[in-house]
């Protein structure tokens, strides 16, 4: 497949400020007319390049007259030369939206018919310039069969409708804001819709719907709360009003990503809407509320403010998932929502810049743009926003966000115009800080203090490198934000509180005054810059920041480097030192000032993969035995202070509130560490907890204990909760992958086995990502020995493949890793991937990943 590049973009050669679309619409064949106006951009004679799809030109028009010759192919897309500069072309197609499997275009679900345009999904619906730099103002008029599908939506507001002969009806929308083929959508369906309003500031009434199944209508109270407080927030945080009558949201069981930002008329993967007590759990909760602001906020990043090319696609995801992630902070606890979201980038983004996928967070080219929504461009992207906001400051960050959306609202813009925005608003020269939008890989800082009691001096050395990436041997050193505060070891006090250190070169020494007693480093605070941070601190210096620093992320973070040297230690030497961990658990435990919420993240062990992140080797079976050893520890140990928390968190009745939350947290947390301490009650405690919950989370949580146990309990629980939400497809997700990530031994032929269950189907994306996803992140699990964990996987890439190859090149990253990993495995591995390549008939989003993946 070609290879597109980000410096060979050329502005469009056509332009199409009006289109006007009309579908007559039916699962088996529908038939898509538009009129296109088009005019001629710049001097020169090329014609004008339709993009297409697996698409046949039924008809071709130009200015109302029928061609049978003016048009000609130039493989899937239409090509027409045209002699003046401004023409009207039409085009008429047939598509059959039920035999769409891929679920982009045009595409039929659970009996409705909806779109998913971003990135190229346009060109599977109708012949167009299919680019994000060619805006138009759109009018689509819709008809259909009025029984089975009553509702009939698209972009903008409603201006028209009515009923036809022979049970059909039709209406017609129009969105006078100009937008790219990607944020088009329409909606034909037997919903029901939870309605609502909002005033915004100035006063204006928008009619907010959100649109599901009869049966979810209850679902609905939570996204729809969290619309209204997105959209009072952008208001609030950055000035930005809704401007047109009407949102609607649309939920939606067949989805490839989570949702999506269509002017107007989102759709949603339904697993980001539907919320109840009984069946999602408190991350469900906040994910729904994170994923509508998301959708919301990219009204203006993204929307009015859209990318020129899809090389800038960070450009509205960083930024909007930047925003998001504020928006959340700000409705609980804001320290724990950082601790989430630098987990979550330590999960799966610092691998990707540490294999061969990795890319910066502009790439500079691509086979196929789908394989670039990843977390390189989405989170990394968002830490590249927080860091401009930290140097900048609040203040000078809200005047640069102004001046980006005044100078570029309705246009096509680049990440340099955002930087350039940032830069003008501030009067910072950020020419350096480009760094970050071009270099992959993640930055390692290493950090040492030396103290000079005589002369009250401490000189901190710091020094970067950024390792190499596939394209990228060697780097420039980056302006890297770090926020540092010593601490005296004595008095507890910080020395003049945190200061803010700009490291811009490859070694920085940096003199602190003043410092009479032993100073303690804490630094990256806030995880203020996405690096690691190797800073050589004894366990006492960790065990004292995890008791005292004042910054909650900083006091998580020391704990959890204090795990980590304790386990890849553990992992080397096959034996470790326990006690300074316990110790610091326990003091952490007892700490009554604490929120339990804040408690149950830092007394949690980094998870398997990533203590093999932090190891030349991943020893997946010695992990799991050193993490698990002091997991048994710990709860022999503290098993006191486990059975106090969970007493105390066990009354409370479910309300979803940020303290309720942490409560449910920390008691499973706490019956985790009890069922580790093999304490002969764990399982009736588990079983229990279980069986009488009122609430997702609480089910959920003993539930994941009972499936890594081998305890008599654990099949009653998998069955119980099967019985009792079979048939509820987000539920029966949750069953798929708690078995999925099962520590036990026998997790790949249970997993094998679960491929094989009736509700096992690869035509749903969230079924495959619930078990071949989520069994991809099990380390012990899919790294087993026999390779039976890679075959299955690499049976899974090529099945799905078939129907979806987006969803299906989404799974490849896990075998990519083999470089991290033993020759036996390593081998296995690549030989999956060389399997996978040999395959005839790959999709090109296969093809990419899985040849840059074998290197
Ligand atoms: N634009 C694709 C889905 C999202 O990031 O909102
Ligand atoms: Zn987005």
């Amino acid at each position: 497949p070609p290879v597109i590049h980000r410096e060979d973009y050329r502005p469009p050669d056509w332009l199409v400020p009006d289109v006007a679309l009309d579908f007559a619409l039916d699962p088996a064949a529908t038939r898509v007319t538009a009129r296109l106006s088009v005019t001629r951009s710049g001097a020169h004679n090329r014609p004008l390049r339709l993009d297409g799809d697996g698409l046949t030109p039924l008809a071709v028009r130009i200015d109302g007259e029928p061609q049978a010759d003016a048009w000609r192919m130039d493989g899937a897309a239409l090509m027409i030369d045209l002699p003046g500069d401004a023409h009207v072309i039409e085009t008429e197609v047939e598509i059959a939206p039920e035999k769409n499997s891929q679920l982009m275009g045009l595409y039929a679900s659970g009996g409705m018919l909806c779109t998913q345009c971003e990135p190229e999904g346009f060109r599977r619906i109708t012949f167009f310039p299919d680019r994000p730099d060619v805006l138009s103002r759109y009018v689509v008029r819709m008809e259909a069969d009025k029984a089975r599908f009553p509702v009939l939506l698209s972009n903008g507001d409603r201006t028209d409708g009515g009923d036809l002969d022979d049970g059909r009806h039709w209406a017609e929308w129009r969105d006078p804001f100009f937008k790219p083929t990607y944020l088009f959508a329409l909606v034909a369906a037997d919903l029901v819709a939870n309605r609502d309003s909002f005033a915004t500031r100035s006063g204006k009434e928008v009619e907010l719907a959100i649109w599901v199944k009869p049966e979810d209508l209850a679902k609905t109270e939570h996204a729809m709360a969290a619309l209204k407080a997105s959209m009072a927030w952008d208001e609030k945080a950055y000035g930005r009003e809704y401007d047109l009558g009407e949102f609607n949201i649309v939920a939606v069981a067949d989805f490839n990503f989570g949702a999506m930002e269509n002017k107007s008329l989102n759709i949603f993967n339904s697993r980001y809407i539907l919320a109840d007590p009984d069946t999602a759990t408190d991350v469900d909760y906040d994910n729904v509320a994170g994923v509508v602001a998301h959708e919301y906020f990219h009204n203006w990043s993204g929307n009015r403010v859209t990318c020129r090319d899809w090389f800038q696609l960070s450009l509205k995801e960083g930024f909007t998932v930047f925003r998001d992630q504020s928006f959340s902070a700000d409705q609980g606890s804001a320290a724990v929502k950082r601790i989430e979201d630098v987990r979550a980038l330590r999960a799966s983004q610092f691998p990707e810049d540490a294999g061969p996928l990795a890319h910066p967070i502009r790439p500079e080219s691509y086979m196929e743009i789908s394989n670039f929504y990843t977390a390189t461009v989405y989170n990394k992207g968002a830490e590249v926003i927080r860091m401009l906001h930290t140097i900048l400051g609040a203040d000078a960050f809200r005047k640069g966000s102004d001046l980006y959306f005044d100078r570029h609202d309705g246009q096509a813009a680049t990440c340099e115009d955002f930087v350039t925005a940032m830069e003008d608003a501030s009067g910072v020269d950020l020419a350096r800080f480009r760094l970050w939008y071009s270099q992959a890989g993640t930055p390692r800082v290493t950090a040492r203090l030396e103290h000079e009691p005589a002369g009250g001096q401490a000189r901190l050395t710091l020094e970067q490198g950024v390792p190499p990436t596939p394209g990228q041997p060697s780097k420039q050193p980056m302006p890297i934000p770090l926020r540092v505060a010593l601490y005296g070891e004595v008095t507890g006090q910080t020395f003049g509180g945190e200061r803010l250190v700009m490291l811009e070169d490859a070694h920085q020494e940096i003199l602190f005054e003043g410092i009479g007693e032993r100073p303690v480093l804490s630094i990256n605070r806030g995880f203020s810059a996405p690096v690691t941070v190797v800073a050589d601190r004894s366990a006492a210096d960790l065990a004292f920041l995890s008791a005292q620093d004042d910054d909650p992320f900083a006091r998580y973070e020391a704990m959890q480097q204090l795990m980590v040297d304790t386990l890849v230690r553990a992992v080397a030497l096959g034996e470790g030192d326990h006690r300074p961990v316990i110790e610091a658990v326990q003091e952490t435990l007892r700490n009554a000032a604490l929120d339990p919420a804040f408690i149950a993240e830092a007394v949690l062990l980094p998870s398997e993969s990533f203590i093999g992140d932090q190891m030349p080797v991943v020893d997946p079976v010695a992990i799991h035995l050193a993490r698990e050893a002091l997991r048994r520890d710990l709860g022999q140990e503290l098993e006191d202070e486990w059975r106090a928390s969970y007493a105390k968190t066990h009354a409370n009745r479910y309300e979803y509130t940020p303290p309720a939350k942490g409560l449910r947290r920390l008691k499973t947390v706490s019956l985790g560490y009890m069922a580790a301490s093999g304490a002969p009650d764990a399982s009736v405690i588990a079983f229990r907890q279980f069986r009488d919950a009122d609430n997702m989370t609480d089910r959920q949580g003993a539930l994941g204990t009972l499936v890594n146990s081998q305890w008599a309990e654990r099949d009653e629980a998998l069955k119980l909760f099967y019985d009792r939400y079979r048939g509820n497809d987000l539920v029966i997700d949750k069953w798929f992958t708690t078995q999925a990530l099962s520590t036990r031994d026998d997790s790949v032929a249970a997993v094998e086995a679960l491929a094989g269950h009736g509700d096992f189907t690869l035509a749903n994306p969230n079924r495959v990502r619930a078990l071949v996803g989520a069994f991809a992140v099990n380390q012990k699990g899919f790294n087993d020995l026999s390779g039976r964990g890679y075959r299955f996987l690499a049976d899974m890439v090529l099945a799905v493949d078939k129907l979806n190859p987006q969803t299906a090149a989404k799974l490849i990253p896990p075998l990519g890793r083999w470089r991290r990993f033993d020759e036996a495995r390593a081998t296995l591995m690549r030989a999956e991937l060389a399997r996978v390549l040999a395959t005839p008939g790959l999709s090109k989003d296969v093809f990419e990943q899985a040849s840059k993946s074998l290197g």
